[in-house]
């Protein structure tokens, strides 16, 4: 067997490579301690520090000295062999997972550390997925041999057995190698068959690929193990082969001790020099050009400044200001950083005590280089998401060293979602002077985990697509609170449905107001759903703890699968309200002398296990947030006027969607099975309650002109059934006149009515209320061409409808107008057809206008009827012709 070749194609690519590696771990693996004896064994570190003796290279930060522990991914360099290596250290502990998460963004490999000692912990299992889901080839360095009890076997076959089949001994014999890798992976296989040989390459590929996992052990502290581990790395890597056109990618921002902004990335492609302008996409998706004023290399706290960088390469770039974690520079693809979900919110106090705008500002800043922290200012103050304890420290820290200032954490407060649990219409109107617009949205329930998703469905001949942008515009990348406790919503559908906006008087900002305002309209309407945190855990306990450990877990909720025995331990893995857990891990150390363990990873949002406890607590009230009102602004008069948002649907100025869906949707599903009356029952019924109907004469009324009215557009004929006076107090302009005198205001809408029949050859029956006139039989009269009833004393205008609808409106041309009384019509009979008052005047309106213009026209044609006649006149006396 020929052993695997070190010459050949991969070892003459050497000169030019380039490798990143991320080192990653549970807590307290020896990550850094490894790192440290990589650097020190290339040569790069001329002593060596420790982190028990606070003078680590890596772990240089006061907090990290303090604490021994990283809390922040450091970037290394060195070269072994042919290979440049730059090297990012990142954080063990569980709170600062995001940070090793920022850290495993840009590598080719990672270095996965598992400590001898321990052998493969909680924490391990989740790193492990992650490096799976993220198909990150993974080199594993089991350090810590140098301690009692780590145990080389042992341990592979645990990594074999938990992590993969594919971990291989890398410090076996070549030929062990060879057969190993030809076991697990395909080309290997056919390499060794055909020729009893592995190449390098195809064993390069193989770890690229994530078909082997190379697999070491030694001691980091003790400097064994770590020159072969070098020099499998160097021999085992290829570089990957980058585009020309510059490109890099962000996976963190820092600061450097002076307070400078760092842009730390690795360039994906191309080259990049320090003046060069670079182009990128900001968080908000605004281009920014800027120019780069240096370029440094990192190692630990030292750095290099150079002119120029090359693909492949790690570096911080000094002078780009709109940047984050994800940022794609050049020709990348923008991959914005998925902010984990945070558990629980803390309120801030600081000693001394401190401005809270500044305050807010800097903590903004923070949260560039740590976004986690989503800080907030609202009605309880300012508030940061920390995931734990060790967070906390580490918040605090910071905000000590970089400001000078104290901070006090509350005990923090679980943070809740809120969804809908059924559809819902929104309408948002937005109309002070000279403003304008109208939004109607559709919200809709999604399943658990979807987020918020917003769409259109609104035609463009409708709105234009500027304003629908506009309009989504408005709702994206802010934090939109639900109306139960003012919760951020989450798992919900926002269709834009229908919106309108005025040719002269829409501004941008209308559409904003009313997009808002159509939202909270849409939430007060539907049915709102708590959610809550949960987290995924993995519970060990000696056996005899099972009991309590069961009963604890049912007491705090959690939903967990059947217990597994190993040796003296017991595994129960399952998932548990974050609420519950208050400080479970801390009481589990005490009552099993430390020897039960818990591992805790929030895993989303599900359905609130106790919501009327948590809605009790709430002091919210969303009709009193005044920074999200569901309430619209219509106007009348050149004024703009509150419409509280349980009447906006009165006032509308665009037909409700989700109605007409529902009606569709009845129809087509066939849940509306009512017999329906055809048009001649129809006519027979308007015949026995009226009397004989009076079509409208407007042939007569436009003299010779009249032909014009069959030109316009003849709508489907109906039958309006309208409540007279809910109508008159719901028409701005009618009511006024009401106030004056309730005979006018009458008057007047007869007269409106008679015209639209006229023009429109529908029917009208309007009825007014006299429930409260003592002594009033009631009464039904004519009023031009339509009818009047004045209902009796006892009998109320909706009453009467109800009565007349259940007969009727079993027709589809036939239409009820009435606000108040909507939700009985609806009750009574699904199906009738309604129309708001807010709706129907818009009828009216667009009518009158219409027939004005026909007015205009046949007085025009009068008057030119007339001029020529008179012409002709002139002429015949004048004897000539025409
Ligand atoms: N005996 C022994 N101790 C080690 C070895 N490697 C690290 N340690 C010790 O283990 C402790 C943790 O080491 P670190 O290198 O800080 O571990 P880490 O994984 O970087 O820790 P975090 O970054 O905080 O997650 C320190 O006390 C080290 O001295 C080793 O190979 N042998
Ligand atoms: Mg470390």
């Amino acid at each position: 067997m020929r052993n695997i070749s070190k010459t050949g194609t991969i070892h003459s690519m050497k000169r030019e490579k380039h490798i990143c590696l991320s080192i990653t771990a549970h807590v307290d693996a020896g990550k850094t301690t490894l790192a440290e004896a990589m650097l020190f064994e290339a040569g790069q570190l001329k002593t060596r520090g420790r982190v028990d003796h606070r003078d680590s290279a890596l772990d240089f930060e006061d907090f990290e000295r303090t604490r021994g522990i990283t809390a922040f991914s450091k970037q290394a360099e060195l070269n072994f062999g042919g290979t440049d290596f730059s090297i990012i250290d990142t954080p063990g502990h569980a709170d600062l997972f995001s940070e090793t998460k920022r850290g495993l963004r840009v590598p080719d490999a990672a270095i996965l550390v598992i400590s001898g000692s321990e052998g493969i912990q909680a924490d391990t299992g989740t790193i492990w997925a992650l490096l799976r889901e993220q198909r990150i080839p993974t080199w594993i360095f089991v350090s810590k041999m140098d301690l009692p009890g780590a145990e080389k076997e042992k341990i592979l076959a645990e990594l074999k057995s938990e992590l993969s089949e594919s971990v291989i001994d890398f410090t076996d014999s070549e030929n062990l190698i060879c057969e190993e890798a030809a076991s697990v992976d395909e080309i290997c296989m056919e390499e060794y068959l055909s020729g009893g040989v592995v190449t390098d390459e195809a064993l390069c590929m193989a770890i690229k690929n994530c078909t082997v996992f190379p697999c070491f052990f030694g001691s980091g502290l003790q400097m064994t193990g770590v020159r072969p581990f070098l020099e499998a790395l160097d021999r085992w890597t290829v570089a990957p082969e980058w585009p020309d056109a510059f490109s890099a990618l962000c996976y963190k921002i820092g600061r450097d001790a002076r307070g400078q902004r760092l842009t730390q990335v690795r360039i994906t492609g191309g080259n990049l020099s320090v003046r060069n302008p670079v182009r990128y996409l900001n968080s908000r998706g605004k281009l920014c050009e800027e120019k780069v004023t240096a370029i440094r290399i990192y190692s630990g706290a030292r750095y290099e400044v150079v002119e120029t960088v090359s693909a492949g390469q790690v570096c911080s770039l000094l002078g780009l200001t709109e940047t984050a974690a994800g940022t794609a520079l050049g020709e990348e693809e923008l991959q914005p950083e998925e902010i984990a979900e945070s558990v629980r919110r803390y309120s801030l106090a600081f000693e001394p005590k401190q401005d809270p705008v500044v305050m807010l500002a800097r903590l903004q800043e923070l949260s560039e280089e740590l976004p986690e922290l989503q800080p907030e200012a609202d009605r309880h103050g300012l508030s940061v998401c920390l995931s734990g304890r060790m967070q906390g420290e580490m918040f605090k820290a910071l905000l000590k060293e970089r400001f000078s200032v104290q901070a006090i954490l509350s005990e923090g407060r679980v943070i809740y979602k809120e969804t809908v649990s059924r559809r819902a219409e929104g309408i948002g109107h937005f109309e002070p002077l000279r403003h304008y617009a109208e939004v109607h949205l559709i919200l809709e329930p999604l399943p658990v985990g979807s987020g918020i998703r917003l769409e259109s469905v609104c035609p463009e001949d409708t709105l234009d697509r500027n304003w629908q942008n506009l309009i989504l515009d408005a709702m994206r990348g802010i934090r939109l609170p639900g109306v139960l406790t003012g919760a951020e919503l989450t798992d919900i559908r926002i269709c834009l449905a229908s919106g309108k906006a005025h040719p002269k008087h829409t501004e941008g900002g209308d559409f904003r107001e009313a997009t808002l305002r159509a939202l909270r309209h849409g939430l007060m309407q539907a049915e709102c759903r708590l959610l809550e945190p949960v987290c995924h855990f993995v519970l060990t306990v000696p056996a005899e703890q099972l009991g309590r450990a069961i009963s604890d877990l049912r007491m705090m909720h959690a939903e967990f699968s059947s217990p597994q025995q190993d040796a003296e331990t017991v595994r129960l893995e399952g998932s548990i309200p974050a609420a519950t857990l208050g400080d479970y891990p801390e009481m589990l150390l005490s009552y099993t002398h430390g020897l039960g363990r818990i591992t805790i990873h929030p895993i989303g949002y599900q359905p609130c296990h106790n919501p009327e406890q948590v809605l009790e607590n709430s002091d919210y009230n969303p009709e009193r947030d005044t920074d999200w009102p569901a309430d619209s602004v219509f106007c009348a008069h050149g004024a703009g006027f509150n419409v509280h948002w349980t009447k906006v649907k009165d006032y509308m100025h665009l037909p409700s969607v989700l109605d007409q869906q529902n009606r569709r949707e009845q129809t087509e599903a066939g849940v509306h099975r009512l017999q329906r009356i055809d048009d001649r029952e129809l006519e027979a019924i308007m015949l026995r309650e009226f009397g004989p109907i009076k079509r409208p004469q407007w042939t007569e009324r436009l003299g010779e002109t009249g032909k014009e009215s069959k030109k316009q557009p003849s709508r489907k004929e109906r039958t309006i059934l309208i409540d007279g006076y809910n109508f008159i107090f719901a028409d701005p302009e009618l009511k006024k006149i009401a106030l004056d005198s309730l005979d006018t205001a009458r008057s007047r809408l007869m007269d409106r009515l008679s015209n639209f029949c006229g023009f429109t050859g529908e029917q009208a029956v309007l009825v007014f209320d006299g429930f409260r006139s003592a002594g009033n039989p009631g009464s039904r009269e004519e009023h031009a061409n339509i009818h009047i009833v004045f209902t009796a004393e006892g009998e109320t205008a909706d009453a009467y409808i109800e009565q007349l609808a259940s007969e009727v409106g079993k027709n589809d041309r036939v239409a009820v107008v009435t606000a108040d009384t909507m939700i009985r019509v609806s009750a009574m009979r699904s199906g009738v057809l309604r129309i708001s008052p807010a709706e129907f005047e818009h009828e009216l309106e667009e009518m009158e206008h219409q027939l004005e213009e026909i007015l205009n026209r046949s007085n025009l044609l009068a008057h030119q009827t007339q001029t020529a006649n008179v012409l002709t006149e002139r002429e015949k006396k004048e004897g000539k012709t025409l």
